[in-house]
């Protein structure tokens, strides 16, 4: 045992899948079934074996007849109108249940009517109105019902409250045995209440795994809210023609109350010990949240009334189980978007940094987490207590490659991606967000390890088998003596109210926090080349100011204007006008120069600029306080593409020199 690989198990689950429990053929004895057609004729299209037994015609005489014509003297009148009204009922309601007085049928019990549609066609399912459950104790239990609902608290799952509905259950029906089973996220679930007799065995608290229902079965039990499996001896009935004439197919039952039931169930009941069961189901939003499992240790037939009592606890407790999911969604989805709202309020204030010291721990904290990584433009920002660096990297990394367009959730990090078995005690589970854009945008949180001992209601592994070929089946256990698994490696599993919230994070929170980072990041490289140009410049200054006289860049535009781009400081102490002024304007040095070189001096530039020859010229000047001096310049001129000219130039006091030289 325990031998198989994985790939043999996931195909034992996909046969076990595959079963088409809805079109099984048969139905069980306890009452009989009529195929119409949708025409208003109600041509019988098929019917069950035992049909003699309820309308005292065989199957073969009922095949092709109409239901108001030689069906006629069975059913009068009277009765096909009954019919038609449970068939317009049906046809709103999906089933309806009603008595039926036939006239003929003065010997023994009445026959009760079950309607339901199926790929069009009309299904009339039969029974006798022999069952010793008085329908005013059912009406007042159900009152009784109406009360505790309406007494019980409604926001919270409480034990308390399945209890009472375990107790009602048991006191409307008079199972030996009533359980309420609880599915978690992996679909496994738990007996969470049980109300039995002394002489029914106690799963209370026991576990069992989601294998024991197969997919295709969960899906019809989102549909048909009860099941009634009346004996587990009593051998099933078919429906003939076995393919449904008008389909090609077994008729489908996915709404009937007769159906039977699949053989492998009845051989797990079986080895439960178990001969008749109820089964109830609970959902919440219409996804399968647990059941309410009654088993009886003998033969136990239900009547219609009671069966409709049940579908309607289930309606009950599963609106009651709705409300509670919307009214923890809806404080849940407040928290959201109260994170959401905090990064609105700082996103145009506060760094990226700043916001994700605020913003971090109360995500961590709002899906109960241990650790939280938000990747923004691919660099993960964490919080929280979290695997070393390059261990999240490769985590991160794996966790990519499962990426879709739907949260990632996992509960057991280690058994997908073996090296999160060295941190397992920090990072057991992991839910990640779909990526945002096409950066690498997403939020992931981390779940510590929640070591727990599992009680099984026996060992699921007992039942695969291998057969002569070698292909591996699962069957039902033949134990269900508590065999008890440790749990190490895996984290609490993630909600579906959580993975909803991390959903919705996901839509405000990594984009929004991207483009702050790359406006962040753009400023941040704005201010270094700022930065970088003030340092070149001070350099400059630095050097300029060593150089006697002034250092200068001068422009002449395309259209002839002329402009100081740059002069070192020196021109104050020759001019005696600042640098800023001068490459305000430069007639603030233009000015200074005595009017009778003025004209050779804008000459020699203007010849300088077509030529693009060297620039040399001397000139006196009188400065603001009066002195006269000599100012030789000097510079090389460079052409643009876009036509303006560029001299490079020193302006130098050469007026010693003229002295001397006179
Ligand atoms: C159905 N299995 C079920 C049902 C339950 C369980 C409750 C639904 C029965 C109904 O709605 O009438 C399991 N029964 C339980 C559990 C308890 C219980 C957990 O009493 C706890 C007290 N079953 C197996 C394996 C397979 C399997 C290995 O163990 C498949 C290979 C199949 N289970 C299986 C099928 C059904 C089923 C096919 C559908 C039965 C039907 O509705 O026809």
């Amino acid at each position: 045992m325990g031998n198989f690989s994985q790939q043999q198990l996931d195909q034992a689950l996909r046969e076990c899948a595959a079963e088409p429990i809805h079109r099984i053929g048969n139905i069980q004895p306890h009452g009989a079934l009529l195929v119409l057609s949708p025409d208003s004729q109600r041509i019988v299209l098929q019917a069950s074996e035992n049909l003699a037994g309820f309308l005292e015609l065989p199957p073969e005489g009922a095949i092709g007849q109409h239901l108001g014509h030689r069906l006629g003297t069975l059913i009068d009148a009277a009765a096909s109108i009954q019919i038609e009204q449970l068939i317009e009922l049906a046809s709103a309601e999906k089933t309806a249940v009603g008595k039926l007085s036939l006239a003929r049928k003065k010997t023994g019990p009445d026959l009760l009517a079950h309607v339901y549609l199926s790929d069009g066609m009309v299904v009339l399912e039969l029974e006798h109105d022999d069952v010793v459950q008085p329908e005013r104790r059912v009406a007042e239990q159900l009152f009784n019902l109406q009360q505790k609902v309406l007494l019980a608290e409604a926001d919270s799952e409480t034990l308390a409250y399945f209890e009472q509905i375990a107790k009602l259950v048991r006191t409307l029906t008079g199972y030996d045995n009533v359980m309420v089973y609880r599915f978690d996220a992996n679909l496994d679930g738990e007996i969470i209440i049980q109300e039995r007799s002394e002489t029914a065995p106690s799963y209370l608290g026991l576990h069992f795994p989601a294998s024991d229902i197969p997919p295709q079965a969960r899906r019809l039990y989102e549909i048909n809210l009860v099941r009634v499996l009346a004996d587990v001896a009593a051998a099933p009935v078919p429906v003939l023609p076995v393919l449904n004439p008008a389909t090609g197919q077994p008729l489908d039952m996915t709404y009937s109350a007769l159906r039977g039931i699949s053989p492998i169930h009845i051989e797990y009941l079986r080895n439960m010990g178990v001969q008749a069961t109820m089964a109830i189901s609970l959902l919440q939003n219409e996804r399968l949240w647990g059941m309410i499992v009654c088993h009886h240790l003998t033969a136990k037939k239900v009547s219609m009334a009671t069966r409709e009592a049940a579908i309607l606890i289930s309606k009950v407790v599963s609106a009651r189980l709705s409300s509670i999911e919307a009214l923890e969604q809806s404080r849940q989805a407040n928290k959201a978007n109260l994170i959401v709202g905090k990064l609105l309020k700082l996103i145009t204030t506060e760094t990226v940094v700043a916001i994700l010291d605020q913003l971090l721990p109360e995500m961590q904290a709002l899906l109960d987490a241990t650790a939280i990584i938000m990747v923004i433009d691919g660099k993960p920002h964490v919080h929280g207590e979290a695997p070393r660096p390059e261990q999240i990297n490769a985590l991160l990394t794996w966790l990519a490659t499962q990426a879709s367009s739907e949260v990632f959730a996992c509960d057991y990090l280690a058994k997908h991606f073996a090296p999160a078995a060295e941190y397992a005690d920090i990072a057991a589970g992991a839910l990640m967000t779909p990526f945002a854009g096409n950066q690498r945008n997403t939020i992931v949180w981390l779940r510590a390890e929640k070591p727990r001992t599992v009680h099984w209601a026996g060992n699921a592994q007992k039942g695969i088998v291998q057969d002569a070929s070698g292909s591996v089946r699962l069957t039902p256990r033949k134990s269900f003596e508590v065999w008890s698994e440790s749990w190490r490696g895996r984290s609490a599993p993630w909600t579906p109210i959580e993975i909803g919230l991390a959903a919705t994070l996901a839509l405000a929170i990594p984009e929004g926090l991207a483009q702050k980072s790359r406006c962040e990041q753009a400023n941040e490289t704005r201010r270094r080349a700022e930065t970088a140009a003030r340092a070149a410049q001070q350099h400059l200054e630095s050097l300029t100011a060593a150089v006697p006289g002034v250092v200068y860049q001068f422009l002449q535009t395309p259209g002839g204007e002329w402009r100081l781009t740059y002069v070192s400081k020196g021109v104050e102490e020759l001019f005696e006008v600042t640098a800023e002024a001068a490459c305000r304007d430069h007639n603030a040095l233009t000015e200074c120069i005595l009017p009778e070189d003025r004209d050779s001096h804008r000459e020699s530039i203007e010849a300088s600029a077509k030529t693009l020859g060297f620039w040399a010229h001397e000139h006196r000047i009188r400065t603001r306080s009066g002195k006269l001096k000599w100012v030789r310049g000097q510079a090389q001129p460079q052409g643009k593409d876009d036509g303006s000219v560029l001299w490079n130039g020193i302006l130098s006091d050469i007026t010693e020199r003229k002295q001397a030289e006179e």
